[in-house]
């Protein structure tokens, strides 16, 4: 280890100063809204409030899905939380969701209507509300959980853990870095080893499992998330990539990785989804396009 410890804690923590990094300015020790504003509502079913994080993109697949499957009222307007202007802290959106974060779903098709937080808790709703997604065999419920309930508690370690003290602290520690490259080594060889003896998450179907942690695991084992895939030796895990590329294959994961993306290619990013139409016509390349020029 190659840091001195020069930081003394005080007795007691206060908030007085940002403390560098990425996401410094939106974070706060606090709960609730700073600032008043409705949110937009349109014309289907599910109003979503998201990002196209790997938090919101578990929503948008999962409506994708529903979508190809025929259940129309499953059918979404997208809306964009920028998390990096603090839409997340509009009094609209903690009364979706007091915790502040994305993704949050109003389902306006029940009276009243029913809020949703917490990417899992969506996930778990829009399958029972369906009857999709979940594993024909009852005896399979319980793994399935598992696995959904698996993603949930270890995603932490990889984004806020791995991801924040590889990619985004304003310096490179040492200790952090080798703890948690530990703990996603871990949880990478977990899934892999799973997946030697195992199609999908739950054995020969596509679930809610597989819907949760592709966004997070198969990002990585791309070697997509945090500029990580060498470092982590993403490659070594040969079931996690077979499982990777069978899901990424998927219509419906393609087009819901896209919705509320707001960075990466352009044709990549539909910012907003009001219509299936939108993925042909509103891609923000057509729609940086159809801008006037300033001359
Ligand atoms: N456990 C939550 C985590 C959601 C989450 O961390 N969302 C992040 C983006 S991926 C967010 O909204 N961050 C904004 C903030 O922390 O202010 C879930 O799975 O829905």
């Amino acid at each position: 280890m190659s840091e001195q410890n020069t930081y003394e804690p005080p007795k007691v923590w206060k908030w007085d100063s940002e403390s560098g990094g990425h996401f410094a300015s939106i974070n706060r020790p606090i709960a609730g809204h700073t600032h008043e504003k409705e949110l937009p509502v349109g014309d289907h079913p599910m109003q979503l409030y998201s990002l196209g994080t790997p938090n919101g993109v578990k929503v948008t697949i999962m409506l994708e899905e529903l979508l190809a499957l025929g259940h129309t009222e499953a059918e979404y307007n997208a809306w964009l939380i920028n998390i990096g202007e603090g839409d997340q802290f509009s009094s609209g959106f903690v009364e979706i969701n007091p915790n502040s974060k994305i993704p949050a779903l109003n389902d306006t098709s029940t009276n009243p209507p029913t809020r949703v937080f917490e990417s899992g808790a969506i996930l778990l709703y829009l399958a029972e509300k369906f009857g999709a997604f979940l594993p024909s065999d009852p005896a399979m419920r319980p793994e399935m959980l598992s696995w959904l309930f698996w993603q949930m508690g270890s995603a932490p370690y990889l984004g806020g853990g791995f991801g924040h003290f590889y990619a985004y602290a304003p310096e490179k520690y040492e200790y952090p870095i080798n703890r948690f490259a530990m703990e996603v080594k871990r949880q990478l060889d977990v899934l892999d080893r799973h997946l030697a003896d195992s199609k999908y998450m739950c054995g020969d179907e596509y679930t809610i499992a597989d819907i949760a942690i592709w966004p997070w695991y198969g990002s990585l084992a791309l070697g997509k998330a945090y500029e990580a895939g060498e470092f982590l030796d993403v490659q070594s895990y040969k079931n996690m990539q077979r499982w990777t590329a069978m899901i990424g294959e998927r219509a419906a994961v393609k087009r819901g990785r896209m919705v509320n993306r707001a960075m990466g290619p352009l044709h990549e990013q539909l910012r907003e989804r009001h219509d299936a139409s939108d993925f042909e016509h509103k891609t923000q390349d057509k729609i940086e396009a159809e801008k006037p020029s300033e001359s």
